[in-house]
């Protein structure tokens, strides 16, 4: 205590602290804004409160751990701060289309613009994390980050454009699966980018933590992105499952944002030993 401000370290966590205090001040009247109590048996809506609370967390978490790593960590978890900070921000919003519609009617509404706007931040943020990894990898080019970006934009665009269109009473249910087929093939074209064989023996010649992280964005990538497709799959077209689609974008964030920002620290940590 008698060296928190003194002491540089005790100094800069002082400041991550002040920060967090200041952004959760600023929030608070949206956070605490009136709100319709969630309904007991409104699962989803409880999904989307577990998931807005371990936002908070995780942001506050990563910002404070941001003092204990290496410099070379520094960027990385502040970039990991800021895709749960902004998820958290957009989750106080749609657990309240979500509970509110169900506490009314019985039926939950996806609160399908606050997602995508959401997304719209933290994917292309995600790539710069990436981008970061494979920098340590010594494989990042200017090209591969604007490719990697351009097809992620293309993604959740087509994403959009296909929830936008599910459920509007048209009977034209062929377009979703058409934007589905253009964001697959951006998700897909993304797979293929990271996991060409150049980039995988790169890898392989890094540090134990390096390979670490490399590894955890793959994951990330490969199983922890699958599960958005699955619930638009199951959440559009004729007999949509919006409960599945929301459960399953929500558990999702949970994966690719705050565990992966987890397995960041991790790596981190493990390397500043
Ligand atoms: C933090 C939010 C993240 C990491 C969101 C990722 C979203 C996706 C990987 C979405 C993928 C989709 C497809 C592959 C096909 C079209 C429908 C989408 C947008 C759900």
């Amino acid at each position: 205590m008698d060296n928190i401000l003194v002491n540089k370290n005790g100094k800069a966590r002082g400041l991550a602290i002040g920060t967090s205090i200041a952004v959760g001040v600023v929030m608070l009247p949206t956070v605490a804004a009136e709100t319709t109590a969630l309904a007991t048996n409104d699962w989803v809506g409880i999904s989307f409160w577990i998931a807005t609370a371990a936002m908070l967390a995780s942001t506050v978490f990563f910002l404070v751990e941001r003092q204990n790593v290496g410099d070379k960590w520094k960027t990385s978890m502040t970039v990991a701060a800021l895709v749960t900070g902004v998820a958290w921000y957009h989750y106080t919003y749609m657990r309240e289309v979500w509970a509110s519609s169900y506490a009314e009617t019985g039926i939950g509404v996806s609160p399908v613009v606050y997602r995508y706007i959401d997304w719209l931040i933290t994917v292309p943020l995600q790539i710069v994390e990436f981008y970061l990894i494979l920098a340590a990898v010594g494989v990042a080019t200017a090209a591969m980050f604007r490719n990697l970006f351009g097809a992620s934009i293309v993604m959740l665009v087509a994403g959009f454009f296909g929830e936008a269109m599910s459920g509007d009473g048209q009977t034209f249910d062929g377009m979703e699966m058409i934007w589905f087929a253009v964001g697959m093939a951006a998700y897909i074209y993304i797979l293929f980018e990271i996991n060409r064989g150049s980039v995988l023996e790169a890898a392989m010649t890094t540090s134990e933590s390096t390979q670490f992280a490399f590894n955890a964005m793959r994951g990330i990538v490969t199983i922890g992105w699958l599960i958005y497709p699955i619930g638009y799959f199951l959440g559009t077209g004729d007999d949509p499952d919006t409960d599945a689609l929301n459960t399953l974008y929500n558990i999702a964030d949970l994966v690719n944002k705050t565990a992966f920002g987890m397995m960041i620290w991790y790596a981190a940590v493990k390397d500043s030993e």
